[in-house]
């Protein structure tokens, strides 16, 4: 059996990857379908050896598509994902729009994957991508110690903002080895060179919107509103790859030691933990282009009881967007 499957965004960095990651996954696919906006309609995407024509969007006929994998921002899931749903396809949505919607299951596909057993509105939130790693790391912690309070800080690259932040990051970064202005336009302040602590928008509590939804994906793919997340989110100068200092705190003590052997039989995810030089995951060493969540830097925390420290680090646009997605398409390919 094979499934007609739309790309929205299909020009974008998660939408080009979906694109690849289908192909590499093997996934059944029939007939792809590439979709962005009408300054992109006409040009040509590669899939599985061969060429494929984007589509306007706004024009495309959505019936008789079977999966529609959305990654075009917010503002265009919540215009379209509801109509390609009503048409008959089950969406894949990778924006914020509706993760937080008690009817749409958000879900990463090692962690709860029982989520699918119901999609009321034919819509899948795929969760963002600081969240994504974080839990693929912490759901066996979780089962294992349960988890009370999260403190993580990330690192994150510029890839999450899109294809524009990553040619920013290199025009930046070339201009100011040229002794030019480095000029933002995609960022508020200079990206190259420098550390910004603001993703997304400020919300009325001080947090950014993109800490928050460290804090209110976590509840709902963990299903336990009463874990504590306190986040800061921090753009990085790097190209690919988000990294996070993760601190928890659980109810039973769970020893480095353990924490070590859980997280090597867990799914999806790669320890890399030598105490020594280079022994450790980083955006560039490990996770750039590749599949897993990698941790290291395990061990104990010493300024509390059960505390537990991890650095995790992985592609923010394959298992944190694309890879994601398609492991959702795959899960419901095979029950149908
Ligand atoms: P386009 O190439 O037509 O601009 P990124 O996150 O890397 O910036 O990518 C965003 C993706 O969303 C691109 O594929 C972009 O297509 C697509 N997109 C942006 N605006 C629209 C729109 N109005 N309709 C359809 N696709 C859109
Ligand atoms: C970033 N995490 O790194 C963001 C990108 O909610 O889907 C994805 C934002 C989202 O900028």
């Amino acid at each position: 059996k094979t499934f007609t499957v739309a790309v929205v965004g299909a020009t974008g960095a998660v939408g080009q990857t979906m694109l690849s990651i289908l192909e590499e996954r093997d996934f059944p696919v029939g007939t792809l379908i590439p979709l962005a906006s009408e300054r992109s309609a006409g040009d040509q995407v590669e899939f599985k050896g061969g060429k494929l024509t984007v589509r306007d969007l706004a024009t495309f006929d959505s019936s008789g598509v079977d999966f529609a994998l959305f990654s075009a921002g917010g503002g265009i899931s919540k215009e379209y994902a509801p109509k390609f749903a009503a048409a008959g396809a089950v969406v894949i949505d990778n924006s914020s729009a509706f993760r937080m919607d008690a009817d749409v299951p958000l879900v990463v596909s090692e962690v709860n994957p029982e989520a699918l057993d119901s999609i009321p509105r034919g819509i899948v939130a795929n969760p963002n991508c600081s969240t994504m790693q974080m839990l693929v790391a912490l759901a066996p912690i979780h089962r294992a110690a349960g988890i009370r309070r999260i403190n993580v800080a990330t690192y994150q690259s510029v890839s999450g903002a899109g294809r524009s932040a990553l040619e920013e990051l290199g025009r930046q970064t070339a201009n100011i080895l040229g002794f030019k202005e480095p000029e933002p336009q995609r960022f508020p302040v200079q990206i190259a060179f420098n550390l910004i602590p603001h993703i997304d928008e400020f919300l009325d509590n001080g947090y950014t919107k993109e800490e928050m939804k460290l804090v209110w994906e976590t509840r709902k793919i963990l299903g336990d509103d009463s874990i504590q997340v306190n986040p800061t989110a921090v753009r990085v100068p790097v190209f690919y790859g988000h990294s996070e200092a993760v601190h928890v705190e659980t109810e039973r003590k769970l020893s480095a030691a353990e924490a070590r052997v859980l997280l090597e039989k867990t799914p999806g995810v790669t320890v890399v933990d030598e105490r020594a030089p280079g022994g450790y995951p980083t955006p560039v060493t490990h996770a750039s282009g590749t599949d897993a969540v990698y941790v290291g830097r395990i061990r104990e925390d010493i300024s509390c009881p059960n505390g537990l420290n991890l650095w995790v680090v992985s592609d923010n646009i394959r298992k944190g967007a694309a890879l994601n997605a398609v492991q959702i398409a795959e899960l419901l390919a095979a029950k149908r």
